[in-house]
């Protein structure tokens, strides 16, 4: 089997920093390396023992730490038992959509036995980001932050905390999340419901067998803590609060915010959010909670709640039960839930300016639906008998056999079409509640992609439905770039009095964006890196049943603005996609 190639150390050895626009980062940029190894081991949560797939047998995962502008090469060692790919998210990684991840849009799985080194480039991010696989559900149990710090000699925009903690959110399930996910694909109905959430890998107080290692953050009276939170639940929102203190969001997706305080944030998976809190109350000890935010009606969710404890130090009588948040908003509350989301605001100052594209030249509106499609027999566990499927434009995105960016590159026909629509092919009345004929519920399946020219400035409305009675928050998130959201509304989108509302002063430039329940959200951003970069909800069962596209952008011309070629070694896709194909390229054992 081949393994790493020499020439990617020698590749490292004469690298040059690519700082983009910005400046200040060239001379104190730094290369460092990472070993992931990817086993099975035990894990115990709930009062039982399964074994799952993690990095380095630790869940979270590794932190990976860099300053603003560094490069990692990670070499990941899958010695599980199928295939996985590790993605970077928030990473723009320019020029280089070879080291961003997803399965099937960017590279094939690194098959067990194999190793892969992946090159993450950070450029513009400062903040929380996180990484996780991405390849079918394996990213419930491998997944963990990334800190990124400012770069040598300057300092946050808010005033040095005394500590920071990194808190992640996930999911937890009692059985094998594959199992689970194979399961739920071949039945085509929904999808199971986790067994419970955890914080930094803990689910907390209110769970059968969890007291004794709930997650304590201990604190001093009169000191200010950064917590860096990250959503890797699989499909839920989160309120987070911490009982009887505010938090101030500074930052999030790796981006500076204007200083929020409010008593509970939104976060959507896929986000991160970094908040200021100050140990300024009562000796004590305070719950910590990550609680579902659930708007959809369509489908169950799991009810329950992951505590923490943040517990402060000194001599007192510590309580019997830390003292629990009391207005907790509630699970379906999406006006609260909307009003912090809508309030985020890009810091727009002259260290951290806002670019936000003004002269539109690619318009896409987006209609994010539930969908269905036939099953053979009628024989699915959806309704009538259908798969359970979801669409953008009512098309389904279904994985290659071989990768988009691969096949791209390598010019191979057949893996993919450039015709991804830029409109819904029909309009209705989409938030409507009477959205079940099959003229809007059966989607189209395929695997479509959008081209854009480099530096295309281009603006998306997304449009949430209620297409199969299924209206919830999406949250879209986009590979390679940062977007600016410069509108966020409730019901159908009027293209002729909302962009009146834009915010194109200081909205906040984000990686995901939850569009809200029957409501709409606008983002823009320019086409400035080219490559491949895939766009999807980041509810993994959504993502599943084809809430995705991907664009492919173009080079522009010049060495600075082209896409960079391949590693030299990719790891291969399955043989059985190139019968036929004379193109022997991609299996590149012999370069
Ligand atoms: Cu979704």
């Amino acid at each position: 089997m081949k393994l790493m190639n020499m020439g990617l150390f020698l590749h490292v050895a004469g690298f040059v920093v690519c700082c983009g626009m910005m400046l200040h980062c060239a001379a104190d940029s730094k290369v460092h390396y990472h070993e992931f190894h990817l086993t099975e081991s035990n894990f115990t949560r709930l009062c039982s023992t399964k074994t799952m797939l993690t990095v380095n047998e630790s869940f979270p995962g590794p932190v990976i730490r860099v300053r603003k502008g560094d490069t990692i090469y990670v070499n990941i060692h899958n010695q599980g038992s199928y295939g996985v790919t590790i993605h970077w998210h928030g990473v723009k990684n320019p020029r280089n959509p070879w080291g961003d991840g997803p399965e099937y849009i960017t590279q094939c799985p690194i098959p067990p036995g194999t190793n892969f080194t992946q090159e993450v480039i950070f450029t513009t991010e400062e903040g929380t980001l996180w990484w996780h696989a991405h390849s079918d559900w394996t990213r419930a149990t491998v997944h963990g932050a990334i800190v990124v710090l400012p770069a040598l000699g300057t300092t946050y925009p808010f005033p040095q905390p005394d500590a920071e903690e990194i808190i992640v959110l996930a999911s937890w399930y009692k059985h094998d999340v594959m199992e689970l996910m194979t399961e739920t694909l071949s039945r085509g109905g929904t999808a199971n419901l986790s067994d419970a959430f955890t914080i930094n890998g803990q689910p907390g107080d209110l769970y059968p067998c969890s007291k004794e290692t709930t997650y304590r953050l201990m604190v001093d009276y009169g000191k200010t803590y950064l917590l860096r939170i990250v959503n890797a639940a699989q499909n839920q929102d989160f309120f987070f609060m911490i009982a009887e203190h505010n938090v101030t969001v500074v930052g999030g997706d790796a981006s500076y915010f204007k200083p929020l305080t409010t008593p509970y944030i939104m976060i959507t998976p896929g986000e991160t959010m970094d908040v200021l809190v100050t140990a300024d109350q009562p000796l004590g000890e305070y719950y910590i909670v990550a609680t579902p935010y659930f708007d959809g009606g369509a489908d169950d969710y799991d009810h329950s709640t992951a505590t923490a404890i943040f517990e402060y130090r000194g001599n007192y009588t510590h309580p019997s039960t830390p003292s629990f948040p009391y207005h907790i908003p509630a699970y379906n509350d999406t006006v609260v839930a909307s009003l912090f989301t809508n309030q985020i605001r890009s810091l727009a100052s002259p260290e951290h300016p806002v670019d936000v594209p003004l002269d539109v030249t690619t318009r896409m509106y987006l209609v994010v639906t539930m969908n269905m499609l036939p099953c053979p027999n009628d024989s699915c566990a959806g309704p009538d008998g259908y798969r359970i499927a979801a669409g953008l434009n009512n098309k389904t995105f279904e994985n290659p056999k071989v990768d988009i960016l691969q096949a791209y590159y390598w010019n191979l026909s057949g893996f993919y079409e450039p015709n991804f629509p830029d409109q819904p092919l029909h309009y209705f009345n989409f938030t409507s509640d009477d959205l079940l004929s099959n003229n809007v519920t059966v989607s189209d399946p395929g695997t479509r992609v959008k081209v854009l020219n480099y530096n295309e400035t281009v603006e998306i409305v997304f449009q949430g439905t209620d297409v199969m009675n299924s209206a919830e928050n999406h949250p879209i998130h986009l590979h390679g770039y940062k977007f600016y959201v410069v509108g966020r509304g409730q019901g159908i989108f009027n293209n002729v009095t909302d962009p009146k509302n834009y915010n194109l002063y200081d909205p906040p430039e984000l990686n995901t964006i939850p569009i809200p329940k029957d409501g709409w959200a606008t983002i823009r951003f320019k086409a400035s890196n080219p490559g491949v970069w895939f766009m999807h909800c980041h509810f993994d069962r959504h993502m599943s049943w084809g809430m995705d596209t991907a664009f492919i952008v173009k080079s522009g011309g010049t060495a600075e603005t082209s896409m960079k070629g391949p590693p030299a070694y990719m790891p291969p896709c399955d043989l059985e996609s190139f019968l036929g194909s004379k193109d022997s390229m991609l299996l590149r054992e012999d370069r």
